[in-house]
């Protein structure tokens, strides 16, 4: 992997965009602590406590130095966003060697159910509450309400020829259908599993190597927490482009469905769980095409591809090639970093960024930018390296 800069970005910063967030951070056991409070939050729909607690974990992430309670309260003092409440919490820590509040969290019936609930694709903190709250509390539970069976043959792959056909007709309606939660359960011991780094790389060779002999030339790059370095990751996700700036878009048109359809087809995509045209970034887009496609699949790599047989989640999002360097931003995440560089975008430049644009307000002017650096010149800020947006 390449070298990552020393970076001159500092952890006083107000947004995560602007600070460099690594992977593992030099009060990890603290961040992973009031992580636990921060999830219990989440699970709750208690949306607001949940992101002040998330903004804490993302300032301590960056924080370079070992908080230790002695100088508390100048550590905390240097550090922006922490408020009395979880500093509390945080001296609670360093004195006890844990959070009394999480410890109870992680004892308690309700938290480990929604927890293992919310682990199954497909199945959100709403969801969640709502079968705990029918009387469910395991996976076991979940599987006589949806009628999962050992060898249910309707979830077996390639018995449902028409599922990219159907998923294409449920293209406008919102929310999860419940054959993905079906789908999530069955193949859960298989989706559980993280995939290693050489894994993720076969699949993405495997899946343009199929591409190209649909189209020649197109671009890509593995996105999410594989790029941010993550040793193990829970899905591979893909963005995909066409190398030709001129030409390029027509190119990549409605290549996403003739790619799924063709990787159904020949196997390695077992269910296609979501297939879609994103709206555009901005009204000024119509007109044109929608700028992403993505399709949300699951994966098994051939037996002469590789050892594993595993089922895997696969995300692939197709890009025109002027939004590819945004699609490679947005989707690298992590989610806090993608969340403060909306708000960066928005409140300090007067810019709409997402995964399909820039746009300047005032003039409603486009920004096409030709590499991902451009990206962070535009919406004026200094470069941070994937590895560094751990946030
Ligand atoms: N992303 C986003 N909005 C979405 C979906 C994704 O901003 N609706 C971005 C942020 C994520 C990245 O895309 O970091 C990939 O999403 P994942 O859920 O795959 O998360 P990661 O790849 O970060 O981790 P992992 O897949 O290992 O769980
Ligand atoms: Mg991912």
């Amino acid at each position: 992997e390449a070298e990552v800069a020393p970076s001159s970005l500092s952890y006083k910063a107000r947004y995560a965009c602007q600070r460099a967030s690594p992977l593992v951070c030099a009060n990890q056991s603290l961040a992973e602590e009031i992580d636990i409070l921060r999830r219990a939050r989440e699970l709750e729909g208690e949306a607001m406590s949940a992101l002040a607690y998330e903004r804490t974990v993302a300032v301590i992430k960056a924080y370079p130095h070992v908080i230790s309670p002695s100088k508390l309260e100048s550590d905390l003092a240097k550090i922006s966003g922490v408020g009395k409440k979880v500093q509390v919490k945080i001296e609670e820590y360093l004195t006890t060697g844990q959070i009394l509040e999480a410890r109870e969290i992680l004892a308690s019936q309700r938290f480990r159910s929604l927890s293992e609930f919310n682990t199954i694709y497909g199945i959100g903190p709403v969801t969640a509450r709502q079968l705990y709250d029918k009387g469910m509390s395991t996976l076991e539970h979940l599987d006589s309400y949806y009628d999962i069976r050992a060898h249910n043959p309707v979830l077996e792959e390639q018995t449902n020829p028409n599922i990219i056909e159907s998923q294409v007709k449920r293209l406008s309606t919102k929310g999860i259908p419940e054959v993905t939660i079906q789908v999530g359960l069955a193949l859960r011991h298989d989706l559980s599993q993280k995939i290693p780094r050489e894994e993720v790389r076969d699949m993405h060779d495997f899946v343009m190597k199929e591409l190209e002999s649909l189209q020649h030339g197109c671009v890509s790059t593995i996105v999410g927490g594989y790029r941010r370095g993550k040793e193990e990751s829970n899905d591979v996700d893909i963005v995909i482009s066409h190398k030709d700036w001129r030409g390029g878009g027509e190119k990549i048109k409605g290549l996403c469905t003739r790619l799924v359809k063709h990787l159904y087809d020949k196997g390695p995509v077992t269910h296609v769980m979501h297939l879609s045209s994103f709206r555009p970034h901005n009204a000024l887009r119509t007109g044109h095409w929608d700028s992403l496609e993505k399709a949300l699949t699951i994966f098994r790599l051939p037996q002469a591809e590789g050892t594993s047989r595993i089922h895997r989640r696969l995300d692939l999002i197709f890009a025109s090639p002027e939004t590819y360097w945004t699609a490679v931003t947005g989707w690298t995440g992590s989610k806090m970093f993608e969340r403060d560089l909306r708000l960066w975008a928005k409140y300090e430049k007067g810019y709409k960024f997402d995964s399909t644009g820039i746009t300047r307000r005032h003039d409603s002017k486009l920004f096409y930018p030709k590499s991902e650096q451009e990206v962070f010149e535009i919406l004026g800020l200094e470069w941070v390296d994937p590895t560094l947006r751990n946030t």
